[in-house]
């Protein structure tokens, strides 16, 4: 591999996209760093692959303790590792958990890019260091335009939306103050089978698959009807490196520009394996109930009820639908998605039913197999 001597620093690089974007960067020939939060257990899992052993020479892939609550460690990091780039993909990103943990949410995801920024002020490196910020589609809330795009008005909807806010506000204000070259990419979902487990998404392709091997009886979910626009984590960060290499720093929506809904989502995943499932009842009362089964090997019946819902996933204030417009990143970072959202849901489910496929053999050989159920 040809280095390009280029130093990548990546805060939430034990994420979901932390870990696609390493790995593309490391392709790239960039040295790359992470910085990770101090954990009781082992929490790197979707980067072991890329591990390299420190005491080897020529280590391009290097990991720091830090968090973005704190801002002495960022500002160590950041001197000792003179960054050409930052990318600020930490935070506390689930939108429900924001409701319960607002205060933390607030401080790691809006006070959290301020620290990057200042430290970037602070150790001169303006001229030097490249800022990119995760922003979110969630800015747009409750939607005052459809479909969303780059001038679309915000109208955020939870303290995690609120949070980030702040965090779009202060990488526009800085950019504009302090001629840093930072810029928000405003991405819209995007899954893969790294995404979290309790995201929606996973939590349904998993799910799935546990119940089609009789691991799982009832997949709970909150509000069915909520609407977005899915795409891969592979395909968008390759975006958020693309809007670093531009002659002027700018923002921009990433987004398929196609909607699903949830109920739809679920019925997809099941179809990948043989299950089909139609939707009985109104609001809390619906269900999702097994109509056929093509796959003789799936353990569940007709007729069986598999997904119930459950108003504790219900959020005080929900963004109902979002639909991305990325016609500015198409024209101008050549944009396009490469997964389908079939595609993407396809590989989810075939990852989430190997994983499903190994707990059973571990349960027939007569271990007690955990099911998470969050
Ligand atoms: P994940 O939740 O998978 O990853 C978040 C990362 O941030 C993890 O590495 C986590 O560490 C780390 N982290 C959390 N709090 C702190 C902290 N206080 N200090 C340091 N690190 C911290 O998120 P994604 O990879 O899905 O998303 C990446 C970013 O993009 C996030 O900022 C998210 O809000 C934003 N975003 C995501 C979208 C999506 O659809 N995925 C869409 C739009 C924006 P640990 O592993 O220890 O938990
Ligand atoms: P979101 O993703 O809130 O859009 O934030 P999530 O997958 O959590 O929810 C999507 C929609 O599904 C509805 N829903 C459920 N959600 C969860 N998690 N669990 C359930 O059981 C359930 N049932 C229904 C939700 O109400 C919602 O409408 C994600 C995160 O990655 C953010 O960090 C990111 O900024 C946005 O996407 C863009």
């Amino acid at each position: 591999m040809t280095t390009n001597n280029k130093v990548a620093l990546i805060t939430g690089v034990t994420g979901q996209d932390g870990a696609y974007l390493a790995e593309l960067l490391l392709n790239k020939g960039y040295e790359v760093h992470g910085i990770k939060r101090r954990s009781s257990l082992f929490n790197t899992d979707r980067i072991d692959h890329l591990y390299q052993d420190p005491h080897e020479p020529e280590v391009r892939f290097k990991l720091h303790h830090g968090d973005l609550t704190d801002s002495t460690s960022l500002i160590r990091i950041i001197q000792q590792v003179q960054p050409d780039e930052i990318y600020n993909l930490a935070a506390q990103s689930h939108v429900a958990v924001s409701f319960e943990e607002p205060e933390y949410t607030a401080n790691a995801d809006g006070m959290g890019a301020l620290r990057i920024l200042e430290a970037i002020r602070i150790l001169g490196l303006e001229k030097k260091t490249r800022f990119y910020q995760a922003s979110t589609s969630e800015l747009y809330g409750l939607v005052q335009e459809i479909p969303q795009k780059e001038t679309t008005p915000f109208y955020p909807r939870s303290p995690y939306a609120v949070a980030k806010l702040y965090a779009y506000w202060i990488t526009v204000n800085y950019r504009e103050a302090y001629g840093i070259y930072a810029c928000n990419g405003i991405l819209f979902n995007h899954e893969s089978p790294l995404r979290g487990e309790t995201f929606v998404t996973r939590k349904i392709t998993r799910a799935v698959s546990r119940i089609a091997l009789g691991l799982q009886d009832c997949l709970y979910l909150g509000n069915l009807s909520a609407k977005r626009d899915w795409g891969h984590a592979r395909d968008y960060v390759e975006m958020q490196w693309l809007m670093l290499q531009q002659d002027k720093p700018e923002d921009f929506v990433i987004a398929t520009g196609v909607q699903y809904s949830v109920r739809e989502f679920v019925q997809i995943a099941a179809a990948e394996l043989g299950i089909t499932i139609a939707w009985e009842g109104q609001g809390e009362k619906e269900t999702g109930i097994v109509a056929a089964v093509a796959n003789p090997e799936v353990k569940c019946r007709v007729g069986d009820v598999v997904v119930k819902v459950d108003p504790r996933y219900f959020r005080p204030t929900e963004v109902e639908t979002l639909l991305g417009d990325p016609t500015k990143a198409h024209q101008k970072l050549g944009w396009k998605p490469r997964t389908s959202f079939a595609e993407l849901v396809k590989e989810m489910v075939l990852a989430d039913h190997s994983a499903a496929k190994r707990d059973d053999l571990v349960r027939n050989a007569g271990y007690r197999v955990y099911s998470h159920h969050e």
